[in-house]
Formats: structure tokens, C-alpha cells, sequence
């Protein structure tokens, strides 16, 4: 040991201090004064989430990707693909917060959730900030607008040419970064909430389209059985998006074994019959990977 403090540079006795280093690990360890080999980066997250009993999901509330029952239980496709896959890992429910969608990503940071199961489309420029699974729901995008289409908007671009087309989308979401990019002036794109907020504005005239994917679309207006209103899908020129469950980059072990129960759940068909009821094909998500939709590997 003197000799590492005087900082030798005498290689036989830098080596002697290497066998006698060996040999004398070699005789601790034999005494057991060594604790165990440290536990894998995902068996340290799992324990501390097995710990807590539950799994803390940062969530919409936007059926069939996420929805929350006015006694609390969560559903959505989103939520119960990660019950099922968290529950094989040992970890019992999960409990939901609601977020929105811009917020998702630096709550997941905060450590205000575990994961983000919500239907968070995979985009590169999300892929820099978390670690995503293996993609889980896939959609394309739509428009609840009035019947007739009177101002005939079939996609971003067309609400952007027209000076008095109001677009709502969530915030932070897809449909309004889409909206933006497609040269729609931020004073005419109006941040909704909700659904049920994006429905009650298009009927009062607030917004002229409200813009999200097909599905949610789908079930908006189903639910709200108004003839005056109706939609149009896909947007054209929009692409499919696929979201996954999105982790914090430091938890890149625990995403890892969430994405090997996910990949046994889609080879069994367990998969599918989760997410298929809520309309979402299964086969779509196996078509892709993370790393083609976040553009390189994450
Ligand atoms: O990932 C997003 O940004 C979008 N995903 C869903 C399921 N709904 C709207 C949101 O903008």
C-alpha cells in the first residue's frame, strides 16, 4: 500500500501490490467479507417497484389509449398492456396520473411517475429525451370537424392556407406540433385539455377541427352521437404513429425487461387480445420497431 501512496512508477512493485491485491481479495472473499455481486440495474428498479407495491403510469385521459372511471380505476389500452406486462414482473397494479402530453416527458424526469404509458407517439426528438419499449399502440391521425366539411380541411396544410381555420390539439401533443410545422400561426392553434373540452368547442364554434388520432376520434364522437359533426381520417399527409412505454434513460435495464415480457406477450397472442377489443391492431405493432421510429437506436 506504501507504495501506491508514494506513487511509485516501479513497475515490479506496482505489480507485487497487484498479486498481493489478488490474493488477498481472493482470501477475503473466501471469508465471505465481500457482499453479494451488486444486483443488476433492472433488478434494482423492479425491487424498489415491487417495494412500493404498484407502478406509478403517467396517463391522459383520452379513450381507448387511456381512461380514467369517476371512481379512479384506470383502463385504456395503454394502461392495461403495462398492468399485464408489470404484473409478470412481480409488481401488483398501477396507478395513474394524469398529465398532459407536453408534460409527460419532464414529469417522467421529475420522477412524478415510474413510466409514461399513454399512447406517446414515438418521435425522434422524444427517442432523445427517454427510453422507449417496443411499440405498443398504433394510429393514424383525424379530424372531428362539422358535417359537410364546410371549409373542406383534409389535412394541416389545408388549415394553414385558410386565415380563419381554428385548430384544437392538446398540448405538447402530436396534432399540434404537426399543426405548426405545417405553417398554422400559433394564435390559430388553440391548446384543448381534453376530449370532452375539444368536443364542447367545435360544437360551440370555438375551433373549427379538433385534431387526434383516429381511434380517439372515433370514440369522442361516438359518445357524443351529434349529427352535426363528423370525421375525417387520416389526415393526409400524416404519418402512423406508434407509442410505447417510455422510461427514464437511467432506467434502460427495467425497459428492457418490460420489452422481454411485452415480446413473449405479442408471441402469444396475449398481446393481441388486450389491445384489439379497444380497436388497435397488434399486428402493426409487430410490423415496427423503436429503433425505425425514433430513427436510430434508443
Ligand atoms: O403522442 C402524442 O402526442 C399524441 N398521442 C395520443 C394518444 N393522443 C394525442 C397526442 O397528441
Amino acid at each position: 500500500m506504501a507504495n501506491s501512496h508514494k506513487g511509485t512508477t516501479d513497475m515490479t512493485a506496482s505489480s507485487k501490490f497487484r498479486v498481493l491485491g489478488a490474493a488477498a481479495i481472493a482470501l477475503l472473499g473466501a471469508t465471505g467479507l465481500f457482499a453479494a455481486a451488486p444486483a443488476s440495474a433492472a433488478d434494482d428498479a423492479l425491487a424498489k417497484l415491487k417495494e412500493q407495491g404498484f407502478v406509478r403510469i403517467g396517463i391522459a385521459n383520452e379513450p381507448p389509449y387511456t381512461a380514467v372511471k369517476p371512481d379512479g380505476t384506470v383502463s385504456g389500452a395503454a394502461p392495461d398492456v403495462a398492468r399485464a406486462v408489470m404484473k409478470k414482473l412481480g409488481v401488483g397494479d398501477v396507478v395513474g396520473s394524469i398529465s398532459e402530453y407536453g408534460a409527460m416527458i419532464p414529469g417522467l424526469q421529475a420522477r412524478r411517475f415510474d413510466v409514461v404509458t399513454a399512447g406517446l407517439f414515438m418521435k425522434p426528438e422524444r427517442c432523445r429525451a427517454v427510453a422507449y419499449s417496443q411499440p405498443i399502440l398504433c394510429d393514424a391521425e383525424a379530424f372531428a370537424l362539422k358535417k359537410g366539411n364546410p371549409l373542406k380541411l383534409a389535412s394541416y396544410e389545408d388549415i394553414a392556407k385558410n386565415p380563419n381555420a381554428k385548430i384544437g390539439a392538446p398540448g405538447g401533443g402530436t396534432e399540434e406540433k404537426l399543426a405548426l410545422q405545417a405553417g398554422v400561426p400559433r394564435e390559430r392553434v388553440i391548446v384543448v385539455p381534453d376530449p370532452q373540452s375539444g368536443l364542447k368547442m367545435l360544437q360551440d364554434g370555438r375551433i373549427d377541427v379538433y385534431s387526434l388520432p383516429v381511434l380517439s376520434i372515433h370514440d369522442l364522437l361516438n359518445k357524443a352521437n351529434d349529427s352535426s359533426l363528423e370525421v375525417v381520417a387520416p389526415v393526409k399527409g400524416a404519418p402512423v404513429y406508434c407509442d410505447g412505454a417510455a422510461f427514464r434513460k437511467q432506467d434502460a435495464a427495467l425497459r428492457d425487461a418490460f420489452d422481454k415480457v411485452l415480446a413473449e406477450m405479442k408471441a402469444s397472442g396475449e398481446f393481441a387480445k388486450i389491445v384489439e377489443p379497444y380497436g388497435f391492431s397488434a399486428e402493426a405493432a409487430k410490423q415496427t420497431t423503436r429503433d425505425e421510429l425514433c430513427g436510430g437506436p434508443n
